[in-house]
């Protein structure tokens, strides 16, 4: 076989063809770089002095592991195109893209960090999947925004909600820089889980065949703005790769869904208003466009894979949806059910979701029918989610005149539902869910 024997190492199930999670590179597995270990293998041209030599391998331990130019054991491997590292399960699972995107402000961050926080823990306890950090290093921004969330160590006090997670930049610590000769191109840092059926899971024994590592971006609203996709910064080309497209809209940021709820006028900090305001239809647009650019759709055909519009910060317009669904319930959209096999299981609840999804896109439909519009011609299938990442317990803080909260009393409400609901519509046999009336599947 070819000099590089990963697929041999460790006696793992290994796929042949591997998508790299920077540049969205599809190599085979023996093309993959390891990058040496020896403290002075430094220097590797693309991506500077300080990082370590990448190199195919041409020796290797009993165990598989390669072997650099100092005879050192190797344990990371690397990508034959943007030479960035790619984690291990990434070798033996396929990946499952989502791509967050809305904009500046709408709750992406917020939104992004409740759901991992709680489908850690959810996920397990009752989906019986394994939900785990596939690279803790490169996890490492999104793990510090649960932190500041969820284990704060001045979780009593009142601290504005926009110190505790700041607003994303368009460069920095999120980003990787790789030179190609003249040209520099900034990859947006991915967030890798590794996703498994575990014991008691109905189709455990196929844990490797529908488990998967899902990459997730936390780009800046000002990325998916027009003129911001360039040679030299692709920040949001993963679109064309995911399985779904999560749309964060933010309705406090709708001046029409503001007016139309009658919201202006019960607001009692109206200078909020003018400043929070913005227009969200051209960012999906933008994106169905990149979309089509990238996937090669042409202008009339609709993307075959999910739109789900997550309605952020429902904590805030909660009463304008709840006498509609006809219930003011804060649990979650799962229920108990007898699996296949006798035993029990949580499914998700699909008709309450839809219920859910109706009502709010009644509400949009009313207050801002471009955006149902455009999200409607863009994608087959588009479902509307409301989420809130923090709950109810914000407050406007007097001295600053800042939306604050004690960290100690966030409840997020539904945060992991579009997440859920996206594998149960992509991976048959992970999530179950229970079916609607008139469903055949
Ligand atoms: N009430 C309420 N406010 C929220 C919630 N989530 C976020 N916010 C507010 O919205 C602001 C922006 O949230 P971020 O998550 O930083 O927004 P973003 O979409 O990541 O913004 P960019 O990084 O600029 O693209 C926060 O500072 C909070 O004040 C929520 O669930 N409820
Ligand atoms: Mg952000
Ligand atoms: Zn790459």
């Amino acid at each position: 076989m070819a000099a590089n024997s990963v697929s041999s190492s460790k006696q793992t199930r290994s796929l042949n063809r591997i998508t790299c999670p920077h540049c969205w590179e599809k190599f085979r597995l023996e093309n993959l770089l390891w990058v040496a270990e020896h403290a002075d293998l430094l220097g590797d041209p693309m991506l500077g002095d300080e990082d370590p030599q990448r190199f195919l391998p041409t020796r290797f331990t009993v165990d598989g592991d390669a072997l650099d130019a100092r005879g050192f054991p190797c344990h990371t491997l690397a990508c034959p195109k943007c030479h960035l590292t790619v984690p291990r399960p990434l070798i033996e699972l396929e990946p499952f893209f989502m791509s967050v995107f809305g904009a500046p402000a709408s709750g992406k961050s917020y939104f992004l960090a409740s759901m991992t926080w709680e489908l850690r823990q959810t996920l397990s306890a009752v989906f019986s999947c394994s939900f785990s950090d596939a690279d803790p290093a490169m996890n490492q921004q999104l793990n510090d925004y649960e932190e500041s969330l969820f284990l704060n160590p001045k979780a009593n006090e009142v601290q504005p909600l926009a110190s505790l997670i700041r607003k994303t930049e368009e460069q920095g610590d999120l980003y990787d820089s790789v030179s190609y000769g003249t040209q520099t191109v900034s990859y947006p840092r991915p967030f890798l889980f590794a996703m498994q059926p575990q014991t008691g899971h109905l189709n455990e024994s196929q844990a490797d065949r529908i488990g998967r590592v899902v990459c997730l971006y936390d780009n800046a609203g000002e990325s998916f703005q027009p003129g911001k996709d360039e040679v030299g910064s692709p920040l949001t080309r993963h679109m064309a790769l995911s399985r779904t497209l999560l749309y964060v809209f933010d309705p406090t940021q709708d001046a029409r869904f503001r007016k139309s709820m009658d919201l202006l006028s019960t607001d009692s900090s109206e200078q909020i208003s003018a400043s929070r305001l913005s227009r969200q239809e051209p960012i999906l647009q933008e994106a169905a466009a990149r979309i089509r650019r990238y996937a090669k759709l042409r202008q009339t055909e609709k993307h075959q894979r999910p739109l789900i519009v997550i309605l952020t910060k429902y904590d805030e317009w909660s009463h304008l949806l709840t006498p509609m669904v006809g219930e003011d319930d804060h649990s979650e959209p799962w229920k108990t059910v007898k699996g296949s096999n006798g035993k029990p299981m949580a499914a998700l609840d699909i008709p309450r979701i839809q219920r859910y999804s109706d009502f709010s896109r009644k509400l949009m439909q009313k207050a801002c029918p471009d955006i149902v519009a455009a999200a409607e011609n863009f994608a087959q299938e588009v479902i509307y989610i409301p989420a809130s990442a923090v709950g109810w317990c914000t407050q406007n803080d007097q001295d600053s005149g800042l939306v604050a909260m004690r960290p100690a009393e966030a409840k997020p409400f539904w945060v992991t539902v579009p997440f859920l609901y996206s594998l149960y519509r992509c991976i048959p046999g992970l999530i179950p869910g229970l079916k609607r009336k008139g469903d055949s599947q």
